[in-house]
């Protein structure tokens, strides 16, 4: 295959040059990846903001000098740093930023995470994806308390109860085309579903982006307490399952946008007065370390000036810097609303 010259303004477009491609075309990690493999999403959507998805842990390294320049771009983490973890409840502290609960309808703290020893979601083929369902979902069904819950299989589940499931932000939207062109919803809807607890207060996406987005959820602003039913959780699952991982990395993820703590915490705010001027609530969010989407997620539009406020950054800031951050930043926003 010639160099395929990518073209808009992806992170893809910006390092993918000549020379990377010479150097890295030829080559092939041990689960069969190949540089073609990762770079297929950024070249069929000229519009992607990065554009690669990792196909196995080995990609990062096989093919860092693509993705080390991307990682650098998009986090500004550099050969020579190290990512650190902190999942430490005590050491939180983050402050309910709406007490009263007039502004912030309700808190998500998410994070991906793939089982070691098994390719990323763009390279299963359908055995082994039934094989990462069927070892995830045996663990899910051994957890104690407040995290004890059921396994839904997408293939199994009704339209109606998919859609309302979707309206109400616990289940993921069907692939989108940058997915679609990465290999992820291959043999969609098989092997895929969800997991949560009665109170869907958590909740686990089994073979999405990632094979497992593990998330705590809760209405209000208190994410002391969703952060710290996060943290039961995953310690719960460390001890289930092994988790890919990398010293310098931290938690591999298919997208590099998530890797390191590979989490996103988010509220559900309403502002309309900063609505009027969404340039201004984009770029006060972003002073603050905060990125802004729609009431639906990624690539989704606010409704009723309720906008999804979550921390940019994942990789060289621990999950508790990550929580505090978002804790600070929504306070200045809701002060900012009160002024607007
Ligand atoms: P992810 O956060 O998993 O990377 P998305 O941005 O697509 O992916 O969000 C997934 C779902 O989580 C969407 O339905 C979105 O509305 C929902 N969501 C995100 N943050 C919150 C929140 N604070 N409260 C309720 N739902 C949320
Ligand atoms: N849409 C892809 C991925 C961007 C980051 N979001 C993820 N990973 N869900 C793009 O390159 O624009």
């Amino acid at each position: 295959m010639s160099y395929p010259k990518p073209s808009g303004r992806s992170l893809l477009a910006r390092h993918l040059t000549p020379e990377v491609w010479r150097l890295l075309n030829d080559k092939e990690t041990r689960y069969g990846v190949r540089l073609a493999h990762v770079v297929a999403s950024g070249l069929a959507n000229p519009d992607s903001s990065v554009g690669v998805y990792a196909g196995d842990e080995e990609s990062y390294t096989l093919f860092a000098p693509l993705f080390d320049p991307i990682i650098a771009d998009y986090h500004g983490f550099g050969p020579e740093d190290r990512h650190q973890s902190d999942l430490e409840v005590a050491r939180l502290n983050a402050p309910n930023p709406d007490p009263e609960g007039r502004y912030v309808v309700s808190t998500r703290i998410r994070v991906a995470r793939n089982l070691c020893c098994f390719p990323f979601g763009s390279a299963l083929t359908r055995r082994e994806r039934r094989i990462v369902e069927a070892t995830v979902v045996r663990a899910l069904e051994d957890l104690p308390g407040e995290l004890a819950g059921s396994y839904h299989p997408l293939y199994e589940m009704d339209e109606t109860t998919k859609e309302r499931l979707i309206h109400d932000h616990f289940l993921f939207k069907e692939g989108d085309r940058f997915l679609e062109a990465a290999g992820l919803n291959r043999d969609w809807p098989d092997a895929r579903g969800i997991f949560h607890n009665p109170g869907k207060t958590f909740l686990v996406w089994v073979n999405e982006e990632d094979q497992l987005r593990i998330i705590s959820m809760e209405p209000a602003a208190d994410l002391q307490r969703v952060f710290a039913r996060l943290a039961r959780a995953l310690a719960e699952l460390e001890r289930r399952l092994a988790f890919a991982h990398s010293e310098r990395l931290g938690y591999l993820t298919s997208c590099p946008s998530n890797l390191g703590t590979a989490m996103r915490a988010s509220v559900h705010v309403r502002l309309p007065g900063l609505a009027a001027d969404e340039a201004r609530l984009t770029a006060l969010a972003a002073a603050h370390g905060l990125q802004v989407r729609g009431t639906h997620g990624e690539h989704s539009a606010s409704e009723g000036a309720v906008y999804d406020v979550s921390n940019k950054r994942r990789l060289g800031i621990t999950e508790v810097e990550a929580v505090r951050e978002l804790a600070n930043g929504v306070a200045a926003l809701i002060a900012a609303e009160e002024r607007a």
